[in-house]
Formats: C-alpha cells, structure tokens, sequence
C-alpha cells in the first residue's frame, strides 16, 4: 500500500517512523519525492497542499488531513468531489487547544500583562479581582475542541456560553445556535474565543457589527483560522476601546505581511499557528485506524461533508 505525505511543515522523516511503526507493510513517499507512479498512490495524508496536487492521483481511496481544518485543502477548485476526506481528532490536539484557551483566558481574567507591565515599572499595587463566577466567556463552535475547552472553563467556574450550527447541551455551558443565537452570546462575552470551522457561512464572522454588540473593553481569542476576522475592523474596534484585547494565532496569509498593523499594535497578542499542533506520535495511530477502516471497506473516522464544508 503506498501513502503520500504532503506538507511543508511537519516533520515527514518523523511521520515515516510513526507510520511505518503502525502500519509496517506501508510504503511512505514525502512529497515532492514520489518515485511512485501516481496511479499508484493509495491514500494521501496532507496539510495545505499545493492547488491541483491531489487531483494528480486518480485512484485514492481517502485524503487524511494532518489538521482539524481541512480548508486548507478544500480550497483546492480541482480536488476531486469524490474522495472520501478525514479530518483529524485527537486526544492531544484537543488538549493542546484547551490549554491554550485557558493560558489566555486565565491571562486577561487576572491582568497578567497588566501586572507584568507594573513590575517592569517597579510599581507594586493591585488592580479590582474580577469574580470568575459572573465573568462571561464565549465559545463560538462547540466540536471537539470548542466543546472541550467550554467544558474547562465550566469547570474553572466561569459563566460559559456557547454556539454551534446544530443545538447542543453540554452540562455547565449555555448553549445556543442560529443567528439569534450568536446575538445573545456575542452580547454578553467579555472574553470571546473562536473555535469555528473556516466556512461559506463564518468567514469574516468577527467584523465590526459582532464587535459593535460586545462589551465594551471584551476580548477576542481566534485560534481558528484568520479568515474568521476582518483585520480593518478588528484594528477599529480595538482603537475605539470597544476591545481591550485580541489575542490572534491564525491568519489571513501566515506568517502576515513584514508591514502588517498586527505585528507591532499594542493591544495584539499573537502567537505563530501553534494554539495546538498535531503530535506525530499520537496522529499515526489514527491515519493508521483510518486507512485500516477504508481497507475493511468502511469509511474513516470524522469524514468530512463537502456540502457543509467541515
Ligand atoms: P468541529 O467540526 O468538531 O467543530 C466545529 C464547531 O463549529 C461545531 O460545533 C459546529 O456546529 C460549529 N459550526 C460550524 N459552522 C457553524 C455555523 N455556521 N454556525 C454556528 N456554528 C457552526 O471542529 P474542531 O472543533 O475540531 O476544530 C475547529 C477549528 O479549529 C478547525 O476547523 C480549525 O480551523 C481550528 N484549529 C486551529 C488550530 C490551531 O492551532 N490554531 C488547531 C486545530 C484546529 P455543529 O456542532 O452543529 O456541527
Ligand atoms: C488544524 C490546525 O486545523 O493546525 O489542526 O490549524
């Protein structure tokens, strides 16, 4: 069986070992080194491939996506409609989210920055404790990972919201979807965290009339993609003081432009695409059970719906 592995960025000679460690029969090409006639490629296990690439490989059985988000793949115009596409779920790649979510929410929660920037000063007071009970934190999408982190900042006694396509009830949070919905959460949250597939329907959800409904002084957490944000207006809304703060991981184009306004505004956080990365180790176990599967005749795990677009 012969598996290409398409990506610039993990670590293939790493993910060769993993796999071949799980599937021992395999044969592991790194692309753009295929010496494999392509015809002969079975599945393909990708992040962000190169536009027109997968379509070059007429008989595979499955795409596995290195990423949760499989935009970076379905932006392709040529990608074949029929190749059954998997995105990634795991245990690492939620925890890693979680934490992340919660570095940041416990870093605006207590003034961290604000503290640092006192003792940098060598001044020593302390500012009004907010109480966590009554401090609202919204989470936009409820999937694996937004579900996961919800469900930490629940049990850190915040006053969790939530929002989804599809109803959900998740103990601890209030849950809502649909338009109506997003009003409701996005009115209330101080700390607004995007955890959203990048779709037809979110891209640019974080423009200037969500921001015109949050708090005044709230704070935006995208560990998404940056299509979700509409950087101009993201920059107002922190320049008027409707946002206090925005901590951004993702990007339209990554990294952003030497002279994009992200990189030296002082209210912007930003951190390189890292709010959790896929762990080879722990990844491999589940192409592997995926392609098992496709063998058996069964479709993979966390199959994507086109129609849907995650
Ligand atoms: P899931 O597919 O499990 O969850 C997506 C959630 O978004 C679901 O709750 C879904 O609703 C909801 N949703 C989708 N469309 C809409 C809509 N139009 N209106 C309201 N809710 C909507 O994805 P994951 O949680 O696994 O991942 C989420 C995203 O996180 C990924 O797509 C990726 O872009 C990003 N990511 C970023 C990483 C990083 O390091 N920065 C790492 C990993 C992922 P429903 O439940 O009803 O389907
Ligand atoms: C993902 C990502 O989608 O790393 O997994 O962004």
């Amino acid at each position: 069986m012969n598996v290409l592995f398409i990506s610039t960025v993990d670590k293939a000679d790493l993910w060769q070992q993993c796999m071949v460690a799980e599937l021992p029969d395999i044969n592991f090409f790194a692309w753009p080194d295929c010496p494999t006639p392509a015809g002969k490629i079975d599945y393909i296990i990708a992040w962000k491939p190169p536009t027109g690439e997968i379509a070059k490989y007429p008989n595979i059985k499955a795409v596995l996506s290195l990423g949760a988000g499989i935009d970076g793949i379905t932006c392709d115009p040529d990608l074949p409609r029929n190749v059954p596409i998997s995105r990634l779920v795991d245990r690492c790649l939620t925890q890693g989210m979680t934490e992340y979510v919660l570095y940041w929410v416990l870093h605006h929660h207590r003034r961290m920055g604000d503290y640092a920037e006192m003792i940098k000063n060598r001044n020593w007071d302390n500012y009004l404790q907010a109480d966590t009970e009554t401090t609202t934190i919204g989470v936009l999408g409820l999937g694996e990972l937004g579900g996961d982190a919800a469900r930490a900042l629940s049990a850190l006694h915040f006053d969790v919201l939530g929002w989804s396509r599809s109803q959900k009830s998740i103990p601890g949070v209030t849950c809502f979807s649909g338009p109506d919905g997003f009003d409701k959460i996005v009115e209330k949250s101080e700390i607004l965290i995007c955890l959203l597939p990048l779709t037809e329907q979110t891209t640019g959800i974080l423009n200037v009339d969500t921001f015109a409904k949050m708090p005044m002084g709230s704070v935006i957490i995208n560990c998404a993609r940056g299509g979700h944000v509409v950087d101009g207006d993201l920059i107002l809304a922190l320049d008027s003081g409707r946002l206090s703060a925005a901590v951004l991981d993702v990007f339209h184009q990554e990294p952003p432009t030497g002279n994009h306004p992200f990189w030296t505004h002082p209210m912007i956080t930003m951190t390189p695409h890292m709010a959790s990365l896929t762990v080879p180790q722990s990844a491999a176990r589940y192409m592997a059970e995926n392609i098992r599967r496709v063998e058996r005749g069964e479709d993979p795990l966390n199959l994507i719906d086109l129609s849907k677009g995650y």
